[in-house]
């Protein structure tokens, strides 16, 4: 269009519309954005990172901390890669309103880790969760008792968020190819969990808070996802994670929960908000599952992507403000 890319904010868009936009202001903000390739998907789409900066530095010279926020590790909650979009649109294009927290911390943002399930859930399968990885020989190998005559459309691809290398296969995942929670042949099976870890370990002294938005139900989750023990700085995550819901609930009224998966929903391992926390170290580690409360569900309508990108937005930069910007 006029203004160079298609996002509106007003429909859920395709990857390449995403995509495009991201190369809009890489190109419009040169200064402040940059945008970094980390790996490919299974079908070679590519994983695209976009770093918010105004420098590594701070005037004083010190090393500033790192703020990482993901989107769409799941194909069917699509308000996910929306909001994250959304923030990313505020942190450029509203720079000068959320001085602070850019100029605080240098951002770490991927709207779509996992684009081959996203695109597959706009053109076959709505409620699609899983990457589109085929690992059935693989699988065979490990004398599986599926032969291929029966190996469905279903059968492909692997839950991220069960594939991650911590407490990997314990609890609440499926070692069956075609169950939507199947945590892969191995850790870090899939490309894509395999190219955001690298990533993050390359980084995870300076990033201070990890985000990983889902959908749907409510909820700011601290780790542990797969155990009812609690973290040894269970209170601290649990008060950052109120401070965040208290400045989401004073924009809307919407209300969340804060708590641990066990508790709240049910024990699952292999999740990304453990394993940045129980492997790379990082203190600040939540899994938010974004609106609704299950009136719509995944089928959230695009009439609210803009409400919920503001109170989420509310929520991050209360919990950066309180985090980066000390
Ligand atoms: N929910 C998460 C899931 O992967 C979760 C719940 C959160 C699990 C944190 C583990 C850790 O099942 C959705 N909606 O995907
Ligand atoms: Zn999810």
């Amino acid at each position: 269009n006029s203004k160079g890319h298609e996002m509106t904010f007003k429909r859920y868009h395709r990857y390449s519309d995403m995509l495009h936009y991201l190369e809009y202001l890489s190109i419009k903000y040169p200064e402040l954005v940059e945008m970094i390739t980390i790996g490919k998907s299974s079908l070679g789409q590519p994983l695209k990172v976009v770093k918010v900066s105004t420098g590594q530095r701070t005037k004083k010279g010190e090393i500033k901390p790192a703020v990482w926020i993901d989107g769409g590790t799941h194909a069917r909650e699509w308000i996910s890669p929306a909001v994250v979009m959304y923030t990313l649109k505020q942190l450029v294009e509203n720079f000068k309103i959320n001085r602070k927290i850019v100029e605080g911390a240098d951002w770490y943002i991927l709207p779509v880790s996992n684009p081959d399930g996203y695109e597959y859930s706009h053109s076959t399968d709505r409620f699609w969760r899983k990457t589109r990885s085929n690992h059935e020989i693989e699988d065979e190998k490990q004398s599986r008792t599926l032969s291929s005559f029966f190996w469905g459309e279903t059968c492909r691809g692997v839950d991220m968020n069960r594939n991650w290398n911590f407490h990997w296969g314990e609890v609440g995942a499926s070692d069956d190819p075609c169950q939507e929670t199947y945590a892969g042949p191995r850790p870090f099976s899939e490309p894509e969990t395999r190219a955001i870890s690298d990533f993050i370990m390359d980084r995870k002294d300076r990033i201070k808070l990890y985000l990983t938005m889902h959908a749907y139900s409510q909820m700011w989750l601290i780790p542990w996802g797969y155990t009812n023990k609690k973290t040894g700085d269970y209170d601290d995550l649990m008060s950052m994670g109120r401070k965040a819901v208290d400045a989401l609930n004073r924009v809307s009224g919407t209300q969340y929960q804060v708590g641990h998966s066990p508790s709240l929903l049910y024990p699952t391992s292999g999740g990304a908000d453990d394993w940045a926390k129980g492997v790379a170290g990082i203190k600040y580690a939540y899994t938010v599952e974004l609106r609704d409360d299950g009136t719509y569900g995944f089928l959230l309508p695009a009439s609210q992507i803009v409400a919920t990108g503001k109170e989420t937005f509310a929520a991050i930069k209360a919990v950066a403000r309180a985090i980066v910007c000390k």
